[in-house]
């Protein structure tokens, strides 16, 4: 399916080397033909697009994530905004009338959602009111059986409107009932007249439009009129499994304002999900990294901030590196720090001075727990003889302390020389890192 052309999108992001304006714009016209390969609304596709694009381009990157998780974040964010909010079904008694085009698999998802609040722990029931297609009747009644679900039909009435008044005086026991109606090719006025009778009698919680995912982009003039005609009150997309125009569907519902409450994704009755926006965009995007990151996102906004400005205006001090060590306990070394970012930052680091192992940071840390406050605010002042102290105080030795000192001044001068970059060529103002 074209939507699936939105998981290399990622991996492309995930693997660039520099993040750039002409990296974004790259970005953005892969979006853009994946979301209109789709059958997205081009409407839809610009309004998406530009939005990421914008915000790539200008927004401050959150404190703790590279500029790569930055982009994707923001992605992510612009494509659930697109797609609105799903409906959720509670699970307390109700009934469901099921309508759509002759063939959009109404009967199918009639038994897929019983099954669904079945398994749920509601008493459920399936109502057969299509009495124009002959075979309507027996077709849900064995998937019914199948699923060991309540079925009420009449063979032989051909008044669908009798048929689910019948239904819901024999069905008053039951918590959910799931109408299924009669399709036709057309809204034809027949169909309509009887769809506003049934659910006069009926009186559904909700009326739910059946579409067919593989008509694109048709979708919305279809659900513009069934909405016009009845109110509907949420869409179930059929199909998704097989065509790559599901994201004219999706359009749609966005168009008329309707959310989505279910996805068919195949023949079989267990083929089927609630409409979790958050969960789908997720699976579009390739969902072990959107979920990783979405994590990562809530934990650094959780911790303490730490003032990448203070570094830069060149009050860096043995505090800092710290706190440094504390976030890089939590979020990973920070060579790792210094892959990610935007300029792929070409500063000659000595490694040995920068290899951070645990071990070492727990030396580190217990070293700065014997200095004294000046010390710490003030590192110049360390000469041999308060090395010596500090040494004996924390248990380790002078070389040590001299190891900690030297880190803090390659620190000190990374940061200097990223404090010059940001001065002169970046594209983006200097990420908040993650320490
Ligand atoms: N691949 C796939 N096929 C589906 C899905 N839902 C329904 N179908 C198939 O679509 C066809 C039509 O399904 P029905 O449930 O009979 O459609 P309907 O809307 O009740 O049709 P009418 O009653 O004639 O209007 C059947 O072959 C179903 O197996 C789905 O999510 N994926
Ligand atoms: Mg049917």
């Amino acid at each position: 399916m074209a939507l699936e052309a939105l998981k290399d999108v990622i991996k492309k992001i995930t693997r660039s080397s520099t993040i750039d304006k002409k990296f974004v714009e790259e970005i953005v016209r892969d979006i853009q033909r994946a979301l209109i390969k789709a059958d997205v609304n081009v409407r839809h596709v610009k309004e998406i697009t530009d939005a990421i694009k914008k915000r790539a381009l200008s927004e401050e990157i959150i404190h703790g994530l590279n500029p790569r998780e930055h982009i994707i974040k923001i992605v992510y964010e612009e494509l659930m905004r697109g797609i609105g909010e799903g409906l959720e079904i509670p699970l307390k008694k109700s009934k469901i009338m099921l309508v759509g085009l002759q063939g959009s698999g109404k009967t199918t998802t009639a038994a897929k959602l019983a099954k669904y609040f079945k398994d749920k722990g509601l008493r459920t029931a399936v109502v057969c009111a299509d009495t124009w297609r002959p075979a309507a009747y027996e077709q849900l009644k064995q998937l019914a059986e199948a699923y060991k679900i309540a079925f009420y039909g009449e063979k032989e009435t051909k008044d669908a409107v009798a048929i689910v008044r019948n239904a819901l005086q024999k069905l008053r026991d039951y918590d959910m009932i799931v109408i299924d109606t009669a399709g036709r090719h057309a809204l034809e006025k027949e169909l309509i007249d009887e769809m506003i009778e049934i659910a006069k009698v009926a009186n559904p919680d909700y009326k739910l439009l059946v579409l067919d995912a593989a008509i694109g982009q048709l979708a919305s003039k279809q659900a513009k009129a069934f909405h016009e005609a009845i109110g509907i009150d949420g869409i179930i997309i059929t199909k998704f499994d097989g065509t790559a125009k599901g994201g004219g569907a999706l359009s749609a519902a966005r168009e008329i304002g309707i959310p989505i409450a279910f996805i068919g994704t195949g023949e079989k009755v267990e083929d089927f999900e609630r409409f979790d926006p958050a969960g789908f965009v997720s699976r579009l995007l390739g969902m072990g990294d959107i979920k990783a990151l979405l994590e990562k996102i809530e934990r650094v906004t959780r911790e303490e901030e730490l003032d990448p400005e203070a570094f830069l205006k060149g009050t860096f001090t043995l505090k800092d590196i710290y706190k440094q060590i504390e976030a890089m306990q939590k979020m990973g070394p920070i060579s790792k720090i210094f892959e990610l970012l935007p300029f792929g930052l070409s500063l000659k680091v000595d490694e040995n001075v920068m290899e951070m192992t645990q071990e070492k940071m727990k030396k580190f840390k217990v070293i700065m727990d014997s200095m004294t406050e000046e010390e710490l605010l003030n590192p110049k002042i360390i000469d041999s003889s308060r090395i010596r102290r500090i040494a004996i105080g924390s248990g380790t030795t002078p070389q040590d302390v001299k190891e900690l000192l030297r880190y803090y001044k390659t620190m000190k001068n990374v940061m200097k020389k990223m404090k010059k970059l940001e001065k002169g060529r970046l594209p983006f103002k200097l990420p908040k890192l993650g320490f």
